[in-house]
Formats: structure tokens, sequence, C-alpha cells
């Protein structure tokens, strides 16, 4: 029996550029992640992909999956929203596709991820202005994702994709200065890799906060491809009593399929090495 559970990125078509393991249908993918030995689906989509919920539920629970989180990047990257927008309509389009993500995620019994919507401080702009309307976007967000029972993962990327929250340092404060109890960390090992000075410190500072888990070795590809600890890593996921997924979110090399099964072998020999290895 796995400490954790496991889960892999999903889309219905991505670039074989984006950290996307598994392409297709929602169903045919459960079944996937089912076959591989996962126990969870991460969904990446538009919040106005049109979905048979009561199918989706019911082949997840034939197999075994629980859909992880639901991913909202794409409704920056191509819905081109956010939530620190000068343009007081370019937020409130932001806010109304995450209300649409919150009620997919209540009937999926799952949670958001929120990281590009978050948008970018322009260069040269104060950075206080942009930190007050996203508390208070988030506020709300967190608020009524709450209501559904909805938990929100605030993920930490790295400085060249964005430019806020790009340590778990900056995001833990941001969290508590604002009181955002309904908003969790999201650390990512991969971005982890290249912004934080100690990763496994980043880690420890979460603590309970700590919502969710992407993995991926430095360079993208697979866990176990590259330089990257895991052993380290998930004796202090273990160490502060992490309890949600560990989902994998890497590069679909040499193919999706291989580099899951690669990925989940490394991850569970980790895992047993718990302990070890610090
Ligand atoms: C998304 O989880 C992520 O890590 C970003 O880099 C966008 O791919
Ligand atoms: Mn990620």
């Amino acid at each position: 029996m796995d400490k954790w559970m496991y889960a892999l990125s999903s889309a219905e078509t991505a670039p074989v550029t984006a950290p996307i393991l598994l392409r297709g249908d929602i169903c045919g993918n459960i079944r996937a992640a089912a076959e591989l030995g996962y126990q969870g689906l991460e969904v990446h989509m538009r919040e106005d992909t049109p979905l048979d919920y009561e199918k989706i539920n019911q082949t997840a629970a034939e197999c075994g999956i629980k859909i992880a989180a639901i991913v909202t990047g794409r409704l920056n990257t191509q819905g081109m929203v956010n939530l620190v927008d000068d343009r007081p309509y370019i937020t409130e389009a932001a806010m109304k596709g995450l209300r649409e993500y919150i009620r997919m995620a209540a009937a999926l019994n799952t949670d958001l991820i929120i990281g590009w919507i978050r948008g970018r401080i322009p260069d040269g702009a104060d950075p206080g202005v942009y930190h007050a309307r996203l508390a208070r976007n988030l506020s709300a967000i967190c608020r009524e994702a709450a209501e559904q029972g909805v938990r929100i993962f605030t993920e930490v990327i790295n400085r060249y994709e964005v430019n806020i929250f790009t340590t778990a340092k900056e995001t833990v404060n941001f969290l508590d200065q604002w009181a955002l109890s309904n908003c969790f960390v999201h650390l990512d090992t991969f971005h982890m890799n290249i912004d934080e000075t100690s990763p496994l410190e980043a880690i420890r500072l979460c603590g309970k906060r700590l919502g969710y888990f992407h993995a991926a070795d430095n360079t993208r590809l697979y866990p176990g491809s590259g330089t990257l600890n895991f052993n380290s890593y998930f004796s202090v996921l273990d160490e502060i009593g992490y309890e949600g997924f560990i989902s994998v979110e890497c590069l679909p090399l040499p193919d999706g399929m291989t580099a899951a099964r690669k990925a989940l072998d490394h991850l569970r020999q980790c895992e047993k090495g718990i302990g070890n290895n610090n």
C-alpha cells in the first residue's frame, strides 16, 4: 500500500512541449491511469469544457481513481485573463471563469489549482497594488470554493514564468498576511529546483499548509531521470505529515506512457527509502 496517492497530469489535447502525460478524453485517461497503477488523475482543461459528470464519476469509482485536481492555467493562456490586471473587465472575466471551475471541481469532488491565472505585476509597477488586488480576488474565490467543499491550491512557479509566488516563503507569508484559510501551497520539484535555496526547507516551511505536490526531475523529465533526490523530498513530506497527492507533471518523453511508468516505479522506490537518505 502506497503512503501517498500518486496522480498524473492529463488533458484532452496539449502540445508535446507541455508537461502532460495522458492525452484524450477524461474517461479514457482515468482507465489508463488505473492500468498504470496510479490512484489519481490531474486534469488540465478550460472552464467551459462540457462534461458528463455522472459518467466521469462512475468511471473513476469503477477504476479506483480520484480526480486529484483541476488545473486552471488555460483560462490564462487561452482565455487571456488574470486576477491582477489593471482592467477590471479582465479580472472580472477571470473571476467568472474561476467560479465555473469551482462548480466543476465540486461536481467531480476535487480541488482547484491556481497558477498562471494569478497574472503578472507589470515591470516597474508597485507590487503592493497587485498583491492587494490578488488578495481581494483570491479571498473571494477561496470563500466561494469553501462553500462548495473545494480547496484552492496556489502553485509556486519559477521566476521565468511568473512574478508572484516564486518561493514557498513568499507564498506562505502572503497566505498568512491576508488570512486565506482555504488556500494551500502547491509545490513543484521542478520549480523549487530553480528558485528555492533549499527545497527541503521550503517543504518544511509549508508544513500543514502544503496541499498539493508536483513531481518532475531537474530537466522536467520523469522523476528518476535526473539529479533530484526524491528520497529526501519524501522524507521531509513524511516529516510534515503530508497527506495530499504526489502528482507527476513532467514532459511526455520518450512518450507519455513510458514516462508515467518510469516515474511511478522510481517514486515508489523512493517512498520505500524514506528516512534513509537525508
Ligand atoms: C503547472 O503546474 C506548472 O508547473 C507550470 O509550470 C505550468 O506548466
Ligand atoms: Mn507544476
